[in-house]
């Protein structure tokens, strides 16, 4: 009967492996990258996501650009404002990128490609934006609530 607490040990240690792996899994977010050239009732660049909450934790962000033309990004930030307030070169119509902390991105995508950024998210407002020229203030944008368990 020596052996005998060595296997129980094991076993409840396959228990507790079997009992984090739920909470450790992701959540998806779907993320559409649309323009005019997408098709004919797009009037004008937006973000989309197929959710606008998650529960904290994991996220993975799937991310499609859905234009035929134009190269689209997603960049996240956690952030109460509208991307609208954030620091920004008019001259260049982009966010100043180094003044607003990015939590990731899924950079440049050509027309119809698709890329994915998986990120650790805390309970907060966040926001995913295209930092193309000009994209953002034609509405390349969405918000995104993460919530607490
Ligand atoms: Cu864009």
């Amino acid at each position: 009967m020596k052996r005998y607490p060595f296997a129980r040990m094991v076993i409840s240690a396959a228990f507790i492996t079997i009992g984090l792996a739920p909470a450790m899994a992701a959540t998806t977010v779907k993320v559409e990258m649309q323009d005019p050239s997408t098709d004919e009732g797009t009037k004008s660049m937006q973000m989309k996501l197929d959710r606008d909450s998650v529960p904290a934790g994991q996220v993975r962000f799937e991310a499609t650009n859905e234009s035929k033309t134009l190269v689209h990004e997603m960049i996240l930030v956690k952030t109460d404002q509208d991307p609208s307030a954030f620091p920004y070169d008019s001259k260049k119509e982009e966010v100043i990128e180094a003044k607003v902390k990015s939590l990731g991105e899924v950079p440049e995508l050509q027309p119809g490609k698709s890329g994915h950024l998986t990120v650790s998210l805390r309970p907060g407002s966040y926001v995913l934006y295209c930092n193309q020229a000009a994209h953002m203030h034609q509405g390349m944008w969405a918000r995104l609530t993460v919530t607490a368990k």
